[in-house]
């Protein structure tokens, strides 16, 4: 082999491989801007993040749960909603859930390349969680947070399921979350959305085995 050629495979090879690393390292990231009578929402996301959230729904504990579900999810969310909470908060925390499923499927684009489902079960003191999420293209939820408060802190608990199914229609992903069991209704619903969170995060990570494979043999997400 001539020197000349061994050069020119070389950076050929070194081109390949550049675009190739590219690809795989570019940070995956959305902007959402969703307004109807109901709720504004404004929205961007990374999922390669370092956990930072700027996050303001009108309703203090949906955003504590916003803000442990970016920082246990590893992602950067700043997401503003002005909603109609003198209506009602189921509103808000729907649409609030479209809209970030809506980020995840715009980021996750053609959904080469990633693990595509992820479990996760969490504890915290004395309650346990599960969360199970495929990024399978399929709209379906089953929820069961096993509260039995009307109330927790100023969020209506029954729209935790709402959220759920929000983000589900949103990201077209298959999203079961539920309590085991506990005490504290507060770890109930904080659990899941952990739990959530990290399951999430694994669905979302690059698979280095399969590469840009598509995780489906049905050739489409
Ligand atoms: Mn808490």
């Amino acid at each position: 082999m001539t020197p000349k050629k061994k050069k020119i495979v070389g950076a050929t090879a070194t081109a390949h491989l550049t675009t190739v690393m590219r690809t795989n390292n570019r940070k995956r990231t959305a902007t959402i801007v969703r307004d109807t009578a109901e709720t504004r929402i404004s929205l961007e996301l990374a999922i390669e993040g370092q956990g930072r959230y700027k996050i303001s729904t009108g309703i203090r504990f949906f955003d504590h749960m916003l803000e442990l579900f970016t920082r246990h999810g590893a992602f950067d969310l700043s997401l503003a909603c002005k909603g109609d909470l003198d209506v009602d908060q189921h509103h808000t925390v729907e649409d609030v859930g479209i809209a970030l499923g809506e980020a995840f499927n715009k980021a996750l684009g053609d959904k080469r390349g990633i693990l595509r489902a992820g479990y996760f079960v969490v504890p915290m003191d004395e309650t346990l969680a599960i969360a199970a999420v495929d990024l399978s293209g399929r709209t379906a939820f089953a929820v069961d947070a096993k509260v039995r408060t009307r109330l927790v802190g100023d969020l209506q608990t029954e729209l935790v399921t709402d959220f759920f199914e929000g983000f589900a229609r949103g990201a077209r992903a298959n999203v079961h979350a539920k309590t085991m069991y506990g005490r504290s209704n507060h770890h109930k619903i904080e659990a899941i959305f952990k739990a959530f969170a990290r399951a999430l995060r694994v669905a979302c990570s690059r698979d280095k085995q399969l590469g840009r494979m598509l995780p489906s043999t049905k050739g489409l997400l």
